[in-house]
């Protein structure tokens, strides 16, 4: 079980577009291990990889909050792709690991369809509602180098990024 550090800067690599994994080896497995762990133990329901300061195109999830660890339900998404969404809208106040204090109100399609290779490499498919329709699609953003505050309006960016600031130069 290693916990990774958690990129907690808007910089350069939380804005980069992430590397299609070329293989499902062993060593995307361990990442992902480790990627889960570091989840976990954060706390948080999806991790990118990029957030450990991986730029490869690596997402993992767990939607169950406080689950005890006989229902943990992780899952491991590797080149995710977003195939359908849905024209119903839904609201979920969002955050984010690496802007640690900022919470806002996020609209995004209710319902999507992603395609990936999973923890051992064989093309899937799966119909994402709820909590899970959120999640992936914030996952799925940070691997294109956007950030769930992207999508709030300009002012109230511009009242969180201040909030950011003061809460960082607090913590540092
Ligand atoms: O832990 C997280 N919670 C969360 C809540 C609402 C919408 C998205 C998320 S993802 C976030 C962890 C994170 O930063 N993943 O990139
Ligand atoms: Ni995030």
């Amino acid at each position: 079980m290693t916990i990774l550090p958690i990129v907690k800067h808007i910089n350069d690599v939380l804005r980069t577009i992430c590397a299609p994994v070329a293989t499902v080896d062993d060593a995307v497995r361990k990442l992902m291990d480790d990627m889960l762990d570091t989840m976990y133990d954060a706390p948080g329901i999806g991790l990118a990889a990029c957030q450990v300061g991986i730029t490869q195109r690596i997402v993992v999830l767990d939607c169950i909050r406080d689950a005890e660890e006989d229902e943990k339900q992780p899952m491991f998404f590797i080149n995710p792709e977003i195939t359908w969404v849905s024209e119903e809208q839904a609201e979920y106040e969002e955050g984010c690991l690496s802007i640690p204090g900022i919470y806002e109100n996020v609209t995004r399609p209710a319902e999507c369809k992603v395609t990936f290779l999973d923890y051992n490499g064989q093309a899937q498919e799966m119909h994402c509602t709820e909590l899970l329709a959120t999640c992936i699609q914030h996952e799925v953003d940070h691997l294109n180098g956007v950030l769930f505050i992207d999508h709030i309006s300009r002012l109230k960016r511009g009242i969180a990024m201040k909030k950011y600031k003061k809460l960082k130069s607090e913590t540092m």
